[in-house]
């Protein structure tokens, strides 16, 4: 098959948009354009997994040891191929990825989160499902404070720029991908309060929020499973940004 044919099969499924005809089509087409070298941040909480996120979105092994990242440390472009099932798979283009480190001093130091975050076009912010269990972001909780200082950030940042929250570890949790709906059927109550909170912290940007995932870079189908699901969701609420009256775009739910 032809690898644009193939492409667009698979967007098919990133999209995974109801519809039928030329609408799906343009669909299709827009999540691939949506995708296609755009420049993603990755940022969060020391040891939540963002260089292993990195890694996975590299297809390499996640580091098994964690080395806290240097200071606005560059990882070069490169593309990520997003399996999406066995024999189908996508080229993505992310350029000018910037990792950094965790600690509040990096966060808040002006080559810190900021020059990270400076001209991305997608910021995953990675935490933990123990930073959700736990209820950091509540009341001044870590979790809290890094939205608060998103909040204050995004002015600063590309003026579309979207947010997406990446739970990660589950694989602590769960010893399966398969029960990965029942966990987070669990987690429902805390996932919905994350999603308010993060949008009541993120006003008047709470547009910008499109959902928190959870994932386990650790385990790959489950990795497999939700970064998909984490893609899906924000080229969803990109296209519905883009297009408010667009009756068939799925709502962004809370977490998946
Ligand atoms: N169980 C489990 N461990 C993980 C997962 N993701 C990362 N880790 C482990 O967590 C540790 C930290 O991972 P890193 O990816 O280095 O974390 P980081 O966010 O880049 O850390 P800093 O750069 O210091 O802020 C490593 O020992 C990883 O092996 C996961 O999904 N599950
Ligand atoms: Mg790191």
């Amino acid at each position: 098959m032809l690898p644009a044919l193939t492409a667009l099969r698979v967007f098919i499924l990133l999209a995974a948009l109801p519809g039928t005809g030329q609408h799906l089509a343009r669909l299709v087409k827009g999540a691939y354009v949506f995708w296609s070298g755009k420049k993603i941040a990755v940022i969060g909480p020391t040891a939540s997994g963002k260089d292993s996120f990195i890694a996975r979105l590299q297809g390499r092994q996640i580091p098994i040891r964690h080395a806290t990242s240097p200071l606005g440390e560059r990882v070069k472009s490169f593309d990520v191929r997003l399996a999406l099932t066995r024999r189908q798979s996508v080229n993505i283009t992310c350029k000018g990825v910037v990792n950094v480190g965790g600690d509040v001093e990096y966060r808040d130091d002006p080559s810190g989160w900021l020059s990270v975050c400076k001209g991305a076009d997608v910021i995953f912010y990675v935490m933990t499902v123990q930073d959700l269990v736990e209820k950091r972001f509540m009341a001044k909780g870590r979790v809290r404070s890094d939205l608060e200082w998103l909040q204050a950030a995004l002015p600063q940042l590309d003026e579309n720029a979207l947010v997406h929250v990446l739970i990660n570890k589950i694989d602590e949790e769960i010893a399966t991908h398969t029960r990965y709906e029942p966990f987070a059927m669990e987690l429902a109550k805390e996932l919905r309060a994350l999603d308010r909170t993060a949008k009541r912290v993120l006003k008047p940007y709470e547009d910008r929020y499109t959902g928190a995932t959870l994932i386990s870079m650790k385990n790959k189908s489950m990795y497999t499973l939700a970064i998909h699901r984490a893609f899906r969701a924000v080229y969803s609420a990109f296209h519905e940004h883009e297009s408010p009256n667009a009756s068939s775009v799925q709502a962004i739910g809370a977490v998946t």
